[in-house]
């Protein structure tokens, strides 16, 4: 017994490849946002069984992509196959905070930059999703298979009310990404994800975000093993006034004086000056760089409204243009009204959604 538990160490010692700490993690270590609920056991429960709820953990401490991680989970996708929806996604991103888009977004919708490995229960046919569960590598928050870099790939009926083995394995000598389900390898991906969709910075969070829609499940994940090393936590700069801290530290932010007149993209002259301080910001902070975009409420044609989101967040990338700040460091895009903050039942609701949202492109180091 004691040459078994040497042998053992020694193998550990000299695996190639990985200099890992197994971990075993607590419920503490991840922070929940949305509905995500412990519910003992380390697992947690990302979305209950109602419409339009949506939840994510993310893991506090962030990791390195130069080094190689293995995470051993298990994930539950309710017990509804044919009205049970909308699935999950593990995700690499560079802030923790955060849980993305409901529905069809399955919590991943406007995340970016970032990597989600999707398990998808619900066919959005346009989306290109096949009517079978499926799993996709997703990347920058798009859930739309026409930009996946892998995938998607059917696997049989998820939604057994079981629980499930998830294995994501990250090699970063062959840099390859690989899935199994229940042992079985579903999907892979060779790429230089750190060159090529986080710019070159290679330490992210993960987390795993989950949503419902007008169909739902309750979808759970609970935590196994996970081998990785960990690195400090991303560093955040500090401004006045609590919505630039939010921004800073990789928030969506809505400007509240940002409005249009009614039906087009001209900005009244109020936002003006809340523009003007915004690029105030981006001066004083040159490593900045904006993702904008626009959204509308539900009144006028779903494609009025995304052509509508898109001109009102390119005249607030045009106005910032103006005052000074590269082309390069804004990326403008309209959501139109498939994502409300609020009902689009009242007017004030409706007035809220006629939005234009900030984040930034990467995090300020
Ligand atoms: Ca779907
Ligand atoms: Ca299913």
């Amino acid at each position: 017994m004691k040459y078994l538990a040497l042998y053992t160490f020694l193998l550990y010692l000299f695996s190639p490849g990985f200099p890992l700490l197994a971990q075993m993690p607590q419920i503490t270590d991840f922070r929940l946002d949305g509905d995500a609920r412990q519910s003992g056991n380390n697992c947690i429960i990302l979305t209950p069984d109602y419409q339009w709820s949506s939840g994510s953990i993310w893991y506090k401490k962030a990791i390195s992509l130069k080094s190689s991680f293995d995470m051993q989970l298990r994930v539950m996708l309710g017990c509804k196959d044919r009205d049970g929806a909308d699935g999950m996604v593990f995700v690499f991103h560079p802030y923790a905070e955060r849980t993305g888009y409901r529905g069809e977004g399955m919590g991943f919708a406007g995340l970016n930059p970032a990597i989600g490995i999707e398990i998808d229960t619900w066919q959005n046919e346009h989306l290109g999703d096949p009517r079978e569960d499926h799993v996709a590598i997703l990347r920058d928050g798009s859930v739309n298979h026409g930009f996946n870099l892998a995938g998607p790939n059917r696997i049989p009926n998820i939604e057994d009310c079981r629980e499930h083995d998830l294995n994501i394995n990250w090699n970063a000598d062959s840099r390859t990404l690989s899935v199994r389900i229940d042992g079985k390898e579903v999907i892979s991906l060779q790429r230089d994800l750190v060159r090529t969709i986080f710019r070159g910075k290679d330490k992210v969070y993960w987390g795993v975000t989950s949503a419902t829609g007008n169909y739902n499940n309750r979808q759970a994940v609970c935590f196994e093993k996970l081998e990785f090393e960990l690195v400090e936590e991303l560093p955040t700069l500090e401004l006045q006034g609590q919505k630039l801290k939010e921004l800073m530290r990789g928030r969506f932010i809505t400007l509240d004086h940002i409005q249009f007149e009614s039906g087009g993209a001209q900005l009244t002259p109020a936002s003006r000056q809340e523009l003007d301080e915004l690029a105030r910001i981006m001066r004083a902070h040159p490593d900045m760089q904006l993702d904008i975009i626009g959204h509308t409420d539900n009144v006028g044609s779903a494609a009025t409204n995304l052509s509508l989101s898109e001109k009102r967040s390119r005249a607030v990338a045009e106005y910032l243009k103006q005052k000074g700040i590269s082309p390069k460091r804004l990326n403008s895009r309209g959501m139109g009204e498939k994502y409300p903050s609020h009902s689009n039942d009242t007017q004030s609701g409706r007035l809220r959604n006629r939005r234009v949202e900030l984040r930034l492109l990467e995090p300020i180091a």
